[in-house]
């Protein structure tokens, strides 16, 4: 992708990001009119799908051949990632948003035939912006991100998860993961994936699991952990498919092979 068109698109992205914080806080107080999606725990909210709505109307009106691939549905309906396409959660941890008005973040990835040019995360209440161009750094605000560092010791690290890992599940052995638990210093659960991975490029997670994501839950995320040398793959190790839910790792290159080997220990 051209530099300049590049830079042009991450200003546009940071700007509009920005408006749709501004709005999200002005409205979170009225009335929310909260349904459910694939189960009763699944929530959508109208503020949700009015900030995908603010989105595909910038987009589409400042860029007429790019494409939308949004969580609520107003974007495009894409079979492949051709050209330039915006992949968009407008309120990634909706229950976080409704049950604590808190730990919810915008999350906007911009990839060019597949590659992921742009990743911005951005914490609505924290005011935190994670944002990173592919071979530009990642940065929180404005600190740039450091490399993360070479760690070796699983015991000390300190892995983003929640509990449907323990119980039983169609993924791995409950009691392999149980042992897991054990052997890590600690486990993590934020409730927003992209924020998940935003610590995770930070360094203060080592990694991150989670059993399906979609490509809005994870697309800018990438940007950012790839621009400090960690790795996202599904659970198997393999390279995921950014048009498909999938079970998701992404960590510190330096426990991938340790993770991997940990939740292949039990699989099914
Ligand atoms: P969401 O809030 O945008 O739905 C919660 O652990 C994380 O998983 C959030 O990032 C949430 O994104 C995501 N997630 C993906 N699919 C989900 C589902 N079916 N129900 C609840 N959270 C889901
Ligand atoms: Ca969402």
């Amino acid at each position: 992708m051209n530099v300049t068109l590049r830079d042009e698109l991450y200003n546009h992205a940071i700007e509009w990001v920005h408006e749709a914080g501004n709005i999200i806080r002005d409205k979170m107080n009225d009335p929310l009119d909260i349904q459910t999606k694939s189960n009763a725990n699944d929530l959508v909210t109208k503020l949700d799908k009015e900030t995908e709505q603010f989105f595909v109307g910038k987009i589409k009106k400042t860029y007429r051949d790019h494409f939308v691939l949004g969580e609520e549905g107003y974007g495009d309906d894409l079979s492949s990632l051709a050209g330039t396409v915006w992949i968009i959660d407008p309120i990634d941890g909706t229950m976080n948003f409704v049950h604590q008005k808190r730990n919810f973040a915008i999350s906007v990835g911009i990839y060019h035939d597949g590659v992921g040019e742009i990743g911005i995360i951005y914490d609505v209440m924290a005011n935190t912006l994670y944002h990173a161009k592919r071979g530009e750094g990642a940065y929180k605000n404005d600190v740039r991100l450091p490399a993360l560092m070479e760690k070796t010791k699983i015991n000390e690290a300190i892995i983003g998860m929640n509990h449907f890992w323990l119980c039983e599940n169609r993924f791995v052995d409950e009691r392999a993961m149980q042992q897991f638990v054990k052997d890590i210093r600690g486990t993590r659960v934020y409730g927003s994936a992209a924020l998940e991975f935003a610590y995770t490029a930070e360094g203060i997670m080592d990694g991150y699991i989670s059993m399906s994501l979609s490509p809005w839950d994870i697309a800018a995320g990438i940007v950012l952990v790839n621009e400090v040398g960690g790795k996202t793959t599904d659970i198997d190790g393999n390279e995921l498919n950014m048009l498909e839910k999938s079970p998701i790792l992404t960590c510190n290159s330096a426990f991938h092979t340790k993770i991997l080997d940990n939740l292949q220990k039990g699989r099914k």
